[in-house]
């Protein structure tokens, strides 16, 4: 059956968080740094091996942060591309393929479009082929100005290993090619290394292997590792060049590293059986947002707030001061106190601050333990709902017939069909 824009609309509408004033234009005028990190898991996070921590800046850099531990990827076959479309449009990927391939032309109001016109440049900063999930095409409709691709970079076999160029010098050359833009900027820089199959070269292993059976879990925590030092660097260099005090950082994971397959070497690290409870809870990823010389030391916070890479959308635009009532999105400020626990993955699992469902069965959070059903009811509709209307806006390509600050009447007649 189909439903009118409208109820998407009114859907939305309900849906949106005010922003809390604290942090509402706290960080207006600043560039926005936002780095991909390939493949990171939250479970990396303050976690040593052997008494070695796998990743000590992060860790550090957590101190100085606001960190939120329980963050979500909600991507699907399209990996990084997901994950990119989500965090600048807040609207889910698709259930089946890569949307950056699918609906590359379509018409979309994505956060580089909107602070355009809040006088921003906007980039990404990635060393591989410019068609690689067609990024090309959709980098054009979600409105950066610019991608510095593997062109812009200097790559070569001594800088590179495994998909290319090293994260060390790709993150080193891109504080140079960013030095390059118009302030303020919004660039998203994309890592490479920590990609399976995770290869490293011997001088870049600063931590053990594993030894589990799985070879691939044994060779992601040095990669991880790696990427960590890379990072350290990136930022002390962005210091270096002058370009860090008026930043803010944004480091998040893009989707899963270790994938289901390798749940009984995952057990074996964890300590503890991976069932389906445990595999949702694996799909956290790091979020972390530093502002200098405001979240460091005693402001810093680790937030535990349920929360997905859908609300960093809306978060990033009210941080800098822009209101969001009228834009399409579906998820929240992570700042808002009227922020909702409550966020879907794209296989329709979801998770609220009491309880995990995934695979038709409701998990206490706190135990683990299989629960009625009925927990979960309530929320159940909503998930399919969420999930449904984003593939409306995104299969019927709405957003056409929305101008940025109020849906198009000719819209509201019409009606939408599956
Ligand atoms: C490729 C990089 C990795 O350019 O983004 O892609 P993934 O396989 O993680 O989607
Ligand atoms: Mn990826």
């Amino acid at each position: 059956d189909g439903s009118s824009f409208v109820d998407i609309e009114n859907y939305l509408n309900a849906n949106y968080k005010k922003p809390s004033e604290e942090t509402f234009n706290m960080a207006n005028g600043k560039n926005i740094i936002l780095v991909s990190m390939e493949s990171t898991q939250s479970f990396v996070i303050n976690e040593t091996v052997e008494g070695e921590e796998i990743t000590p800046f992060l860790n550090d850099l957590i101190e100085d942060s606001y960190y939120f531990e329980n963050f979500y990827h909600q991507t699907a076959q399209g990996k990084t591309s997901d994950s990119e479309f989500i965090l600048d449009n807040s609207l889910y990927p698709l259930g089946r393929g890569a949307v950056f391939f699918t609906h590359g032309s379509n018409e979309y109001t994505a956060t580089p479009k909107i602070i355009k016109e809040h006088g921003y440049y906007s980039s990404v900063l990635h060393a591989n082929n410019k068609s690689f999930w067609n990024r090309d095409i959709m980098y054009d409709s979600l409105g950066y100005d610019h991608f510095f691709d593997i062109e812009s970079y200097e790559v070569n076999d001594e800088n590179s290993v495994g998909w290319g160029l090293k994260d060390k010098e790709f993150l080193e050359q891109s504080v140079d090619l960013m030095k390059t833009q118009p302030q303020p900027f919004y660039s998203k820089l994309i890592t490479l290394t920590n990609h399976f199959p995770f290869e490293l070269d011997e001088e870049d292993k600063m931590i053990d292997e594993l030894t589990t059976r799985s070879r691939t879990l044994n060779r992601y925590i040095p990669t991880v590792r790696y990427q960590d030092e890379a990072l350290k660097h990136f930022v002390q260099k962005l210091k270096d060049e002058g370009l860090y005090e008026n930043s803010i950082l944004v480091f998040y994971g893009d989707h899963y590293g270790i994938s289901e397959n390798h749940n009984v070497a995952m057990g074996e690290f964890l300590g503890r059986e991976v069932t389906s409870f445990e595999s949702v809870q694996l799909q956290r990823v790091p979020l972390i947002i530093h502002i200098p010389g405001v979240t460091d030391g005693d402001k810093s916070k680790v937030i535990s707030d349920v929360s997905g890479q859908i609300d960093l959308k809306p978060t990033i635009l009210h941080l800098l001061g822009i209101e969001t009532k009228n834009d399409v999105h579906f998820g929240a400020d992570l700042f808002s106190d009227k922020k909702v626990e409550f966020t879907v993955l794209r296989d329709g699992s979801f998770i609220t601050d009491k309880y995990v469902y995934t695979k038709s069965t409701c998990y206490d959070k706190e135990t683990g333990l299989e629960i009625e059903a009925t927990n979960c009811e309530p929320y159940m509709e909503k998930a399919t709902q969420e999930l449904d209307y984003s593939d409306q806006i995104v299969y019927g390509d709405l957003l056409r017939f929305y101008n940025g600050t109020d849906y198009k009447e000719e819209l509201e007649e019409a009606e939408v069909t599956e």
